[in-house]
């Protein structure tokens, strides 16, 4: 394959799955991931034509179910020139004192150790054909900490953390780091962060235009085809009517 291929962590839903379709339609090959295999085989269905896909389904919890998909990726998907550390979530909106400590536990196992995990599979592939891009979704949240935000922002800070220390570290293997830090994004998020429950989910964003996972998909694909000596460090965006995390202009 002489086109790009592209490794995207959380492709089940919102801006994972948004990301997929653009760069399907841009011809860059995909290997997708996520827990929902059902989804990401319907995802590969409906992309195959203009590109080529393979699915791995892991938990990204699973240091070992990690290590072992993507040392077993055929040998057409076996260099990856884009990583997409995407997938993550919030579980809960509590004051700390009335938080879950299993809560805390799945955001840094997922959205911080498992986009570790992953880059740990990834960095060294990239290290040996001098090349790569690795762009870390971060959030607001890992900008500033919002009341019953707590260990969310702490998870997302640490992604921004990550992302620096990244960036640092790979200077000089010809590799591009960078993070997209979206403020609301109408996807699946806040149905996950409330247990489903979807009134509560919906409300969030009601009363403003938000963000759509398509606004960020688009965002991203701009990002990884600048000319290659262009490394976009770090992006905040958010909707015209959210000027922080907890000023938002709604009707
Ligand atoms: P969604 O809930 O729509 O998507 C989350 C994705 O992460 C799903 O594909 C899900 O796949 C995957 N995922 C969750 N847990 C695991 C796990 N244990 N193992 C493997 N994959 C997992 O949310 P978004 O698209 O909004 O979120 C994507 C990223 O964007 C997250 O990192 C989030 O923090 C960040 N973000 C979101 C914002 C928003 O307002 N929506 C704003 C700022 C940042 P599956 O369940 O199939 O495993
Ligand atoms: C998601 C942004 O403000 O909904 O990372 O927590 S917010």
């Amino acid at each position: 394959m002489s086109a790009k291929t592209a490794l995207i962590t959380g492709a089940t839903s919102g801006i994972g799955a948004a990301t997929a379709k653009y760069f399907a339609k841009n011809e860059i090959h995909l290997i997708l991931c996520g827990r929902r295999q059902e989804r990401l085989t319907a995802l590969k269905e409906e992309l195959k034509n203009h590109v080529n896909v393979h699915t791995l389904s892991f938990d990204i919890r699973d240091k070992s179910a990690v290590k072992e998909a993507i040392e077993n990726l055929p040998e057409d998907f076996q260099k990856i020139d884009i990583l997409i550390n995407n997938a993550g979530n919030a579980h809960g909106l509590d004051p700390i004192q009335d938080g879950n400590s299993d809560d805390w536990d799945a955001m840094f196992d997922i959205n911080v150790k498992g986009l570790l995990y992953v880059s740990d599979m990834i960095i060294p592939k990239m290290i040996a054909q001098n090349s790569g891009h690795i762009i870390n979704i971060g959030s607001t949240a890992g900008k500033e900490v919002y009341p019953k935000g707590n260990v969310y922002c702490a998870s997302k800070h640490a992604v921004d953390a990550i992302n620096q220390g990244m960036r640092l570290d790979l200077n000089g293997y010809n590799i591009r780091v960078g993070a997209v830090n979206p403020g609301m994004v109408e996807t699946e998020f806040s149905e996950v962060r409330f247990k489903g429950d979807s009134e509560k989910a919906d409300k969030v964003y009601q009363g403003f235009k938000p963000l759509q996972a398509d606004d960020i998909a688009d965002i991203i694909h701009f990002v990884v085809t600048r000319p290659y000596h262009v490394n976009i460090a770090d992006l905040v965006v958010m909707s015209v009517d959210q000027a922080s995390s907890t000023v938002v202009n709604k009707q």
